[in-house]
């Protein structure tokens, strides 16, 4: 007769990663397991170590379920990266799950303060026995009820982890077009990145940060996936674009290829030009034009190839012109000297004023 095969509880199914609250249950109830009651007499001790179990697999679930949550409290999220995230996962997912984690402490720590006041009048190994399981049945089913929360929060940080951190305040230029228009190769041209580049649309499905040095300032140079402008329909990588050239620019450079390369004509990339300038009107838009070694049109966007180096010099005088220090400069008065002098005529007015932060020297980001 076959032999009747071991049913396989389906969070330890072979493969499958088990949820999360089977981890913490794990830890918890393990250093549970390895308290060391003393006491004078068997019943004093017997009394501790129920006392001593309920307190340990408590503290244990407490600091786990702290650990979960700890990279989202201690440091919240900017505007830019809530708007990140509302997409993949649904605006108040993180609100949500933090909120429902916060009522799970809130309630273990009053369970597990209700069982020692009856543990203290509970008495004899059974009866304390059957208490203790007892709570530890009523314990695992308060984290297992915020299993997807913790899952929430594991695939959020998973996917945070995978993004730059924008530096809040600091210029920044998001590079943005169609797909396979070369922009990775801009960027690269432009900064310290170095983002894949290859003739596939989508080659960039998550946006990247490099850096350049404006003289005056640290430009943070966004590269981006590739946003084909279908009204109404994008893909999570298009999405991520298009948050990131709404929320996170301080100059959004827009590539346009005109070469027979892209799959996608000249005039098709301009109505997602003019998309965008009506759906974020305070965005500045800097248009050029790429693989100009290729072909070139005759108009009055900046011509550039990433390939000959033609035109980055003036690409980056415009990008300068466009985040150079704003009116929002420290008064006058504060470029005044201590004696009341004015610094007119120093050779070094400017680096005598004391430095303003990036925020206050250039546009502020819009959040
Ligand atoms: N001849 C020429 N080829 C270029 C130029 N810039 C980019 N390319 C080529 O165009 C192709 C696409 O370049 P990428 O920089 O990866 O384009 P992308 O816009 O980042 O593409 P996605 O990330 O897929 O949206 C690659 O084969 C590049 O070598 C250029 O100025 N001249
Ligand atoms: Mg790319």
């Amino acid at each position: 007769m076959a032999r009747a095969r071991r049913a396989v509880p389906p969070s330890r199914t072979p493969g499958v990663r088990p949820p999360p609250s089977v981890e913490i249950l794990d830890a918890a109830f393990h250093r549970a397991s390895l308290v060391t009651p003393r006491g004078e007499t068997k019943a004093t001790r017997d009394r501790l170590r129920a006392k001593l179990k309920v307190v340990r697999s408590t503290a244990t679930v407490l600091r786990h379920l702290r650990l979960e949550t700890r990279r989202f409290v201690r440091t919240p999220l900017t505007d830019f990266e809530r708007a990140l995230i509302a997409d993949p996962f649904g605006e108040g997912t993180l609100d949500r799950a933090l909120r429902r984690l916060r009522r799970a402490e809130e309630r273990i720590r009053g369970l597990a303060r209700e069982e020692e006041r009856t543990l203290g009048h509970t008495a004899g190994p059974e009866a304390l026995g059957a208490r203790v399981k007892s709570f530890y049945g009523r314990l695992a089913s308060f984290v297992r009820e915020v299993d997807p929360d913790l899952e929430a929060l594991r695939a959020i940080g998973r996917y945070l982890r995978d993004r730059p951190q924008l530096e809040s305040g600091a210029p920044t230029l998001v590079v943005a077009g169609f797909p396979n228009v070369g922009k990775s190769s801009l960027v690269a041209r432009l900064s310290t990145a170095r983002p894949k580049i290859a003739d596939y649309p989508f080659t960039t499905l998550a946006i990247s940060v490099g850096h350049a040095d404006l003289g005056f300032d640290r430009l943070q140079v966004v590269d981006t996936p590739g946003v084909l402008g279908r009204t109404g329909r994008s893909n999570p990588a298009e999405t991520e674009a298009t948050t990131t050239v709404g929320k996170a620019a301080t100059v959004v450079l827009f590539v346009i290829d005109p070469s027979d390369r892209s799959d996608h004509s000249a005039d098709e990339q301009e109505t997602l030009l003019a998309r965008w300038r009506e759906e974020f009107p305070t965005v500045p838009i800097l248009v050029v034009e790429t693989k100009s070694d290729l072909a070139r049109r005759s108009n009055d966007h900046l011509k550039v190839s990433a390939v000959t180096g033609e035109g980055i010099d003036d690409l980056l005088r415009e990008i300068r012109a466009r985040v150079k220090p704003t009116g929002e400069l420290p008064p006058i008065e504060e470029s005044i000297t201590e004696d009341g002098s004015a610094l007119e005529g120093s050779p070094s007015r400017t680096e005598n004023v004391e430095s303003p932060s990036p925020a206050r020297r250039t546009a502020r980001r819009r959040s």
